[in-house]
């Protein structure tokens, strides 16, 4: 589908809209891409999340929660928070699924036309990568079937071995 890309890079420098950030519930930041978010964006990121935390006490697996940018070039960061991988039997595909299905719904909601993600859950969270890819693909390709506002969504892969295996299944 021509409104999906990938790219091998930093997500914290992508000119989008809006990046995604792999979060966890706390919302109060993290290792990773959440750490360098967080570095990148400056305290306002965190200053909301925690206006967003008193309001509705962090955010569940598999949902999403908007703040702005801060110092980013994207306006907006949706963080999102992808399941721990443990072993496969605790919803963890449904979880991730729902991760990227929700963060599409908040961009849509907020009017955004281009979005960037991060490979949610296959760092620290230890998801593996080949159905993560699979999953992320797959989710977003059906939210796309069914949205036209979206113009872009790319998929910010960091590490070789992601981005080959993005670039597999997309050809
Ligand atoms: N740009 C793009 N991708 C990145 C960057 C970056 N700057 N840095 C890392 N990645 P992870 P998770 C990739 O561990 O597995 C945090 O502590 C990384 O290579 O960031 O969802 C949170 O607070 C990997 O492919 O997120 C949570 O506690 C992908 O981003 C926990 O980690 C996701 O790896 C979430 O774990």
């Amino acid at each position: 589908m021509n409104r999906i890309a990938i790219l091998q890079g930093d997500i914290t420098k992508q000119d989008v809209d809006a990046i995604v950030n792999a979060a966890n519930s706390s919302l109060l930041g993290g290792g990773g891409v959440d750490g360098a978010i967080h570095r990148a964006g400056g305290s306002q990121i965190l200053e909301e999340c925690g206006q967003i935390r008193n309001k509705q006490g962090g955010c569940k697996t598999g949902e999403a929660v908007i703040t702005s940018g801060g110092r980013l070039k994207a306006k907006y960061v949706i963080h999102t928070v992808g399941p721990v991988w443990n072993g496969g039997n605790k919803d963890e595909e449904q979880l991730l699924a729902n991760a990227y299905w929700n963060s599409l719904q908040l961009a849509v909601a907020n009017n955004i036309d281009t979005i960037a993600f991060p490979n949610i859950s296959t760092g620290i969270y230890g998801f593996p990568k080949g159905r993560a890819a699979e999953i992320a693909i797959d989710t977003v390709h059906r939210f796309l079937q069914q949205n036209e506002s979206i113009k872009e969504v790319i998929f910010c892969c960091f590490d070789e071995e992601n981005t080959t295996l993005y670039k597999k299944l997309l050809k």
